[in-house]
């Protein structure tokens, strides 16, 4: 495995230098992605120094270096997972052949498509969160959110690099495009729906850590799965950075839950609010809201672009290779929930067509255990409310139960109960408002904002009140 690279002006490990023409590409593309990392990157933070990590190699374990960094400084670079000798590809119609080291023709455009796709959320998220170091909680949160920005600015390196290496002039007009698209723009809008939200708190931060970037966790694991070798070997690399970002996520949540509980029991009305804090009602909603936004994400419950997907070898399950003995996923069936005729009816959908249904069953499940968590979080602090997930029907805007009205527990309703209701299980104007009055900046190392409680420990065995992120004018 080549180590990385750090002397040539994109770090790498894949031997940039010795393919003249990609090396001068992506040189091209560096300027005007710096260019785009300063318009719409973490907004009044560039000049600021950040403890942040960076990767030297890709082994498990010794990848990462520490470090102050100022963030347009940051070495973005190319890394990819080491290469498995003898690979073969390993789900679908071409299962047991050797993978593909180039792209085969005949699925040139679909891989593009997916390949993009996954590339464009990268930059969107930056977007989203580029105002939020304005209103961080506290430092350590603020550098938190920093390295979760640089790192999906590297996803989109990682995804780039693909594009230019492996397909020609339209994938450097793609990578052209990633730059161009802005998140929430009525004209360009980046093209998943959720990465065209507005990411205005750090509530919903954390809940799009958690649970957006939880589909990013799930995506590139069954992208992992590849046949497409130079896909499988970055999207490898790109999961161990993934974890982190998780992190932040679930942690993110649990100390405003934990915050939100301690100081209803310091109020003797029980109210959280009356004391600066976030009920955990409220949170609930928000938790409401990105699982759903999220979960559309998968796509449609039935769909031939996943049967054909899977079909290719170009994307499988998750933990294709671990957690399946049968790579075929013909002759089988997945049992559905579909709505027919105004009411829900069972059908057996085949296993190819329901391949993003069982992505997101095993994404849920992820996030069930994530839920757990926070409730017996909830337990410690002694307060009764607990966390739950909505149903998978629940306010979805892709898929099978778009345009139709569910409650959190997934019995359908009509659009007139559904207005009737609707405030008490998402956010309203008020409950934004209300979330958004409570964020101001806080920058003294240690100190968090009332209403998120402090996190367990610091970074990289540095304490809580380590000075993560120092301002240029001191
Ligand atoms: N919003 O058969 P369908 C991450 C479109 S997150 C808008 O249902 P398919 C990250 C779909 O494109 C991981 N449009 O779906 C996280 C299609 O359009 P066309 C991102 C949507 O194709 C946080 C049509 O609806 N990675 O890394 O089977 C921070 C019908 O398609 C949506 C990937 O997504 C939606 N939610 O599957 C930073 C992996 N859903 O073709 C980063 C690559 C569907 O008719 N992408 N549509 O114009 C894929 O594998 C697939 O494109 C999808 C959709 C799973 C997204
Ligand atoms: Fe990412
Ligand atoms: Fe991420």
């Amino acid at each position: 495995m080549a180590e990385i690279d750090y002397q040539s002006r994109i770090p790498n490990n894949v031997n940039l230098d010795t393919d003249k023409r990609l090396q001068r590409a992506l040189e091209k593309w560096q300027p005007a992605y710096l260019d785009w990392w300063n318009q719409m990157g973490p907004e009044s933070f560039q000049e600021h120094d950040v403890y942040l990590r960076t990767a030297v190699s890709t082994e498990p374990g010794g990848w990462a270096q520490f470090g102050y960094v100022k963030m347009p400084d940051y070495r973005w670079g190319i890394f990819l997972d080491a290469a498995e000798p003898d690979r073969r590809i390993p789900f679908g119609d071409h299962a047991g052949e050797p993978v593909w080291q180039e792209v085969p023709g005949e699925y040139r455009n679909v891989l593009r498509r997916i390949i993009v796709t996954q590339a464009d959320t990268e930059p969107a998220s930056v977007e989203q969160q580029r105002w939020l170091g304005m209103t961080a909680p506290s430092l350590i949160d603020m550098r938190n959110l920093f390295q979760v920005n640089v790192e999906e600015g590297r996803h989109l390196w990682a995804m780039v690099y693909l594009l230019h290496a492996h397909f020609g002039k339209d994938g450097r007009d793609e990578a052209d495009d990633l730059l161009a698209r802005r998140s929430g723009d009525a004209d360009k809008p980046r093209i998943l729906d959720a990465f065209n939200q507005p990411c205005p708190d750090w509530l919903t931060f954390f809940c799009f850590t958690c649970f957006t970037d939880r589909d990013g966790k799930y995506q590139l694991g069954a992208l992992a799965e590849s046949g497409f070798d130079p896909l499988s070997r970055t999207c490898h690399f790109m999961l161990t950075e993934e974890a982190h970002h998780l992190f932040v996520g679930e942690t993110g949540v649990e100390r405003v839950l934990r915050r939100g509980a301690q100081l209803a029991k310091l109020d003797p009305n029980g109210d959280a609010r009356a004391q600066g804090g976030i009920p955990v009602a409220m949170i609930q909603k928000w938790i409401t809201y990105w699982f759903s936004y999220s979960i559309d994400l998968f796509g449609s419950e039935i769909s031939s672009n996943a049967a054909d997907f899977f079909a290719a070898g170009l994307k499988g399950r998750w933990a294709e290779v671990k957690d399946h003995q049968e790579h075929s996923a013909l002759n089988q069936w997945q049992r559905m929930i579909v709505p027919e005729g105004g009411r829900l009816t069972e059908k057996d959908v085949p296993l190819r067509n329901a391949m993003n249904e069982v992505l997101r069953a095993a994404y849920i499940k992820d996030t069930e255990r994530v839920v757990k968590r926070w409730n017996q979080a909830l337990e410690e602090e002694a307060v009764e409310d607990r966390i739950r997930l909505p149903n998978n029907r629940f306010f979805r805007r892709q898929g099978i139960y778009a345009n139709l009205h569910f409650t959190p527990e997934g019995e359908m309703i009509s659009a007139e109960e559904w207005n009737a209701r609707v405030d008490g299980w998402l956010p309203t104007a008020a409950d934004r408002a209300y979330v958004a009055s409570l964020m101001h900046k806080v920058t003294e190392p240690g100190k968090m904002a009332n209403w998120i409680a402090a996190p367990r420990r610091g970074i990289h065995g540095n304490p809580v009140e380590f000075e993560y992120v120092r301002s240029p004018h001191r």
